[in-house]
C-alpha cells in the first residue's frame, strides 16, 4: 500500500508531496518548505513514518528548501540533482537514477527548461509522476532565470513528461489557482502552452512574453537553496517546544498573536516600541513590559529568566531584531511576535491603553 499525502504552502503556493510504504513505514519528502518543516515533520511521525530522504526537483527561486532541517530531526538523507551545485546534499540525483523508499521506488527524469537542473520523480508503477515547475497544470514553469530554456522545456515536456502513460497522474512543485493535481491525457489535450498542436516555436514565442516579475524571496531563496536550506547560524535553529511556533529563515523564532492568548499565564511580553508609541492607538498588550529597541542591550538583566518571552513592537520587524539579540544573548525561549500589534489589532485581540 501506498501512502501519499499533498501538503500545501498558501505563501508561495507550493505542493510537498510525502509518499510512503505503508508496510516498511520507509517514506520520502518531496520539496519541502523551511517554515513547514515542523508541520511534515509532525505529520511524519503521526503516520509512523520513517523518513529515508528528501527530493528537491529543483533550486527553488521562491521559498528555501525544508531539506537540511529534516535532516536535522531525522536524519534524513538530501538528495537533488547533480547539476544543481548544491552544497550538503548526501545524493546527487541524474537521469535514470532510482530513489527508493521501503519495496518502492521513484525513478529521476532530467526536465531542464524551467532551470538547467530541473528533475521530474516518476513514481514505480508510473501511476503518478512530481514535474516540480516543468509541467504546471494547464501552465509550465516560467523559463526566464536560472538558465531557463523554453526550447529545452518544450523538449523535455514531450519526451519525458506527455510519452508517460495517459492515466498518470501529474502533481506539480507549484499551482496559483486552487488546482491540485492533473493527467497526462489532460495536459495532452487542454495545456494551453504546451498540449494540443502547439508547437516549439509557439511555445517559445509565448514564454518570451510572459513578462512576470522576479519572485519576492528569489534574493534569500537562491543561495539557501544552493546550501540545501542550512541556515548560515544554525545553532540559532535549535527547538523551542514550549508552544508552536515557526522559525524563520532569517534566523527568528516567531509566535502568532493567537497563540500568545493561548499561553499567555507562562510567558512574559516585552514590548521594545518608544514610550509614545506604547501609549499611542494601537495600544499595547496587557501586562506588556515596555523596553525600547535602543536601551535593550543595556536592559536585558531586567528580563526574566524563568519564563519565554514574546517580544512585540508594531509590526514585527523591530521585535524580529531584538528577538535575534536575545536569541544570541542566551534566551532559549524567546519568540516574535508575528505581524506585532498591527496584526494583534487586526485579529481583534485585546488591548490595553494606559502608561507604563
Ligand atoms: N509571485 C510569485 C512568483 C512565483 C514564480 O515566479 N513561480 C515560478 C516557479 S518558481 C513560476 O514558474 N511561475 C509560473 C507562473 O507564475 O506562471 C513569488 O513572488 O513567489
Ligand atoms: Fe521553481
Amino acid at each position: 500500500m501506498l501512502i501519499f499525502r499533498q501538503l500545501f504552502d498558501p505563501q508561495s503556493s507550493t505542493y510537498t508531496y510525502l509518499l510512503g510504504d505503508g508496510r516498511t513505514r520507509e517514506a520520502v519528502l518531496i520539496d519541502p518548505v523551511f517554515e513547514l518543516a515542523p508541520r511534515d515533520a509532525a505529520l511524519v511521525v503521526e503516520l509512523s513514518l520513517k523518513l529515508v530522504a528528501t527530493l528537491d526537483t529543483h533550486i527553488h527561486a521562491d521559498h528555501v528548501t525544508g531539506a537540511w532541517l529534516m535532516k536535522r530531526r531525522f536524519g534524513s538523507a538530501i538528495l537533488l540533482s547533480a547539476d544543481s551545485g548544491a552544497e550538503g546534499a548526501d545524493r546527487h540525483l541524474a537521469h535514470g537514477d532510482r530513489v527508493d523508499f521501503g519495496g518502492r521506488h521513484l525513478t529521476v527524469r532530467a526536465t531542464p527548461g524551467h532551470t538547467a537542473s530541473c528533475l521530474t520523480y516518476v513514481l514505480d508503477d508510473e501511476s503518478m509522476a512530481f514535474t516540480g515547475d516543468c509541467m504546471l497544470i494547464r501552465g509550465s514553469g516560467r523559463t526566464d532565470f536560472q538558465q531557463g530554456d523554453a526550447h529545452a522545456l518544450y523538449r523535455s515536456v514531450h519526451s519525458q513528461i506527455l510519452t508517460l502513460p495517459h492515466a498518470c497522474l501529474l502533481y506539480p512543485a507549484h499551482d496559483y489557482r486552487g488546482l491540485t493535481v492533473t493527467s497526462v491525457e489532460e495536459e495532452r489535450a487542454y495545456n494551453p502552452r504546451l498540449g494540443g498542436e502547439v508547437s516549439e516555436s509557439d511555445f517559445v514565442g509565448y514564454m518570451e512574453n510572459l513578462g512576470l516579475p522576479h519572485p519576492k524571496k528569489m534574493e534569500i531563496a537562491v543561495p539557501a537553496n544552493m546550501q540545501c536550506g542550512r541556515p548560515q547560524r544554525d545553532d540559532e535553529a535549535a527547538e523551542q517546544s514550549w508552544a508552536p511556533l515557526t522559525f524563520t529563515f532569517a534566523g527568528v523564532w516567531e509566535i502568532a498573536p493567537q497563540t500568545v492568548e493561548e499561553h499567555a499565564a507562562e510567558i512574559a511580553i516585552i514590548d521594545v516600541r518608544e514610550p509614545d508609541e506604547f501609549v499611542g492607538p494601537l495600544g499595547h498588550i496587557r501586562g506588556a513590559k515596555l523596553i525600547p529597541l535602543g536601551q535593550l542591550g543595556a536592559r536585558v538583566d531586567e528580563l526574566p529568566r524563568d519564563r519565554p518571552l514574546v517580544i512585540a513592537c508594531r509590526s514585527g520587524a523591530r521585535s524580529a531584531h531584538a528577538t535575534l539579540m536575545l536569541q544570541r544573548a542566551g534566551f532559549t525561549r524567546v519568540a516574535n511576535l508575528n505581524g506585532g500589534m498591527l496584526r494583534w489589532r487586526g485579529e481583534g485581540h485585546a488591548v490595553d491603553m494606559g502608561g507604563p
